[in-house]
């Protein structure tokens, strides 16, 4: 970390871009069409298999992939994207631990099996949690981790003969342990007078439903085997000039030339250079700006990508074009900068989460949660507590909502959970994290963790360790981690950036008694801030509100309750954001489902939106400060010169 003269953690340039991707193997660029690219879409109906075997592994001894799963025995049909756990009617698939399998043929056409200058890649989304692949019977790709994509170059199986279609087989396994991210337990029930013979459970730490299976798009796309395989982008910005450093790998041909182009959103060319590296440089920049900080937010332009690369079979072009929001972020003592402006994080945590596809991407749910989002004022969101679909964070680019992007290290809270290998797991999941968002103007800082036990001795390693890794592997932005730990006791907060404390005054403590929120919160943050001096975000609070249930005087569980917490925390949000707290993310934007318990009447309520998003009354006064909030801190359109202005209404 660098500080500046005014004691501003200042961004550095694109230099060290690279330097610290040190365990993984080429890109991970969004597959985009283009000239020379195309993609072919898996989604729809797969074969499903669930291994219901005592030791889940019959799928293995008997070799599932190796013939079309419908010879080995029966199958359900499953739609992809979705967790297979709500679709159907049995209960015992709901709760299913272990090994399901998924088989689809794709018909390839005609080109990418013959032109041995196409290269064809199988692209997996997510896979929730740990994924084997096979085409054609042929061992293709593994990968551990449920919410970040991996790639197979499956190009020699399928142009090796005659073929025109593929059998893709994928072995899912939602097993946690304590090495995985997020981590859990299975825990044996050996009392033969209780349960029966075998029996088990899956324990975790994290309140939300461990949904399982493909959760995102499964596609193909081709490239030419010389091929764009990453593009790294960071920007800066002199005077009113936007600085838009550029670095791009290129595999399979080492004599190539590189052309690139920036065009603005008319279309029209900017800047223009050569090379794998270099820096770009915008006359009167339109920044990118938050939601609400500007009149016009979330400008974008377009950095075209031209390869032209010599290969045994002769000269061949790849083009790749990728959204470019130029801003910077800095963090100082007690604010949070974008483009140089104080920024306040007014807005949600959330969850992947819907009735019946559980964790699977679904576009109209994804286009009514931004409208929603918009609707509340909200300028951003934390994605509690992994990272999200690539296309909401497309979105979040286009719309100019702020995100803190975290990683699945959810409940992390036993001693083996902080072990070299699940430390060597989780630095690896972060290479694959910024790897895969680090061009996204919408991301403006990293969360490496929610809740930790970061008062266990090892924890301040751990979190040392991982924070200076991804550092070292994006300089360019701040990296947190959330805790719920005494200030006293964390050990991993001295490594952070902006502090981000989750509390629950009046729900989880003192439960049943609003009057004491406003001295506990005023004290949370005193404390925080005089042992630390950093900016501080509330990165949750809340109340479980079930939809319709009324009580006034208020009482807890009822609407009139969480309005009126929220009420007692925005009390002491406002002293303190005049001083160093930069920002307030309710928990939660929708009502989830969690793992069965007695406290959770079908899943976590603390949505300020159902889990159908219809608004719950608190919805409505958050909307109503929201709104208050942006007015007092929009700025002026005009680059980088903008300032500031005060409390006069705007509208969007
Ligand atoms: C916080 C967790 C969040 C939970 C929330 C709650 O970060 O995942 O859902 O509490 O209890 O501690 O509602």
């Amino acid at each position: 970390m660098l500080r500046g003269l005014a004691g501003t953690w200042v961004v550095v340039g694109a230099l060290l871009w690279g330097c610290g991707l040190a365990l993984l193997q080429g890109g991970m660029l969004y597959p985009r069409e283009s000239r020379s690219r195309e993609r072919k879409e898996l989604d729809g109906l797969w074969r499903f298999r669930a291994d219901f075997s005592q030791n889940r592994r019959r799928g293995f001894e008997q070799q599932w992939y190796r013939t079309p799963l419908r010879e080995s025995g029966p199958s359900l049909d499953m739609p992809v994207p979705s967790s297979f756990n709500d679709v159907g009617q049995d209960g015992r698939l709901r709760s299913f631990v272990g090994w399901v399998w998924y088989e689809r043929e794709a018909t390839l056409p005609q080109r990418w099996t013959e032109d041995l200058g196409t290269r064809v890649v199988l692209r997996i989304g997510s896979a929730h949690y740990y994924a084997i692949v096979w085409v054609n019977g042929v061992h293709v790709a593994e990968h551990e981790g449920g919410h970040l994509p991996f790639e197979a170059d499956i190009s020699r199986l399928v142009q090796s003969g005659p073929l025109s279609s593929c059998r893709i087989t994928i072995a899912i396994n939602n097993t946690l342990s304590p090495n995985t991210l997020p981590p859990g337990t299975i825990l044996y029930k050996t009392d033969t007078s209780k349960y029966p013979k075998g029996y088990f459970v899956q324990n975790t730490n994290f309140d939300f439903f461990n949904y399982a299976g493909l959760h995102r798009t499964v596609l193909l796309y081709t490239t030419p085997t010389a091929y764009i395989d990453d593009i790294t982008v960071t920007t800066d910005v002199d005077q009113d000039t936007g600085l838009v450093n550029y670095q791009i790998v290129v595999q399979g041909s080492e004599h190539f030339q590189l052309e690139v182009c920036l065009l603005d959103e008319e279309g029209t060319v900017v800047a223009k250079g050569t090379g794998g590296r270099g820096q770009l440089q915008v006359p009167s920049a339109h920044l990118w700006w938050p939601y609400l900080m500007h009149e016009y937010p979330a400008y974008l332009y377009s950095l075209e990508v031209k390869l032209t690369a010599q290969t045994a079979a002769g000269f061949v072009s790849d083009f790749y074009t990728l959204p470019v929001g130029i801003r910077t972020v800095a963090v100082t003592q007690s604010q949070f900068l974008i483009n140089g402006k104080p920024f306040y994080f007014h807005g949600v945590n959330k969850h992947e989460d819907a009735d019946i596809r559980g964790k699977g991407f679904d576009w109209p749910l994804l286009v009514k949660d931004f409208n929603l989002l918009r609707w509340l004022g909200a300028n951003a969101f934390r994605t509690s507590h992994y990272p999200y679909a690539e296309e909401v964070m497309q979105l979040c680019d286009r719309y100019g909502i702020v995100v803190i992007d975290e990683s699945p290290g959810v409940g992390i809270v036993l001693a083996q959970s902080y072990s070299n290998v699940s430390l060597q797991h989780h630095l690896e999941v972060m290479e694959e994290m910024v790897r895969r968002d680090k061009n996204h103007p919408s991301v403006v800082m990293w969360s490496v963790a929610n809740e930790p036990a970061s008062f266990l001795k090892p924890a301040g390693y751990y979190f040392k360790t991982l924070i200076a890794h991804t550092k070292a592997l994006d300089p360019s932005r701040p990296v947190t981690f959330v805790t719920n730990s005494n200030y006293e006791a964390d050990l991993g907060v001295p490594y952070v950036d902006v502090i981000c404390v989750n509390s629950y005054y009046s729900w989880y403590h003192d439960y049943g008694h609003m009057e004491v929120i406003q001295l506990q919160l005023a004290t949370q943050f005193e404390s925080w801030y005089k042992t630390y001096q950093k900016p501080i975000i509330q990165s949750e609070y809340g109340a479980e509100t079930i939809t319709g249930f009324h009580e006034d005087p208020p009482l807890m569980f009822s609407e009139e309750y969480q309005k009126g917490l929220l009420e007692q925390y925005h009390v002491v949000l406002d002293q303190k954001r005049k001083e160093y707290v930069v920002g307030e993310l309710i928990w939660n934007f929708a009502d989830f489902m969690t793992d069965q318990s007695p406290q959770r009447p079908i899943g976590n309520r603390k949505g300020i939106f159902t889990r159908q998003r219809q608004p719950k009354s608190a919805a409505f006064l958050l909307r109503e400060r929201y709104w208050k909030l942006a007015n007092e801190t929009k700025c002026h359109r005009s680059a980088v010169k903008s300032q500031c202005v005060g409390n006069s209404p705007f509208t969007f």
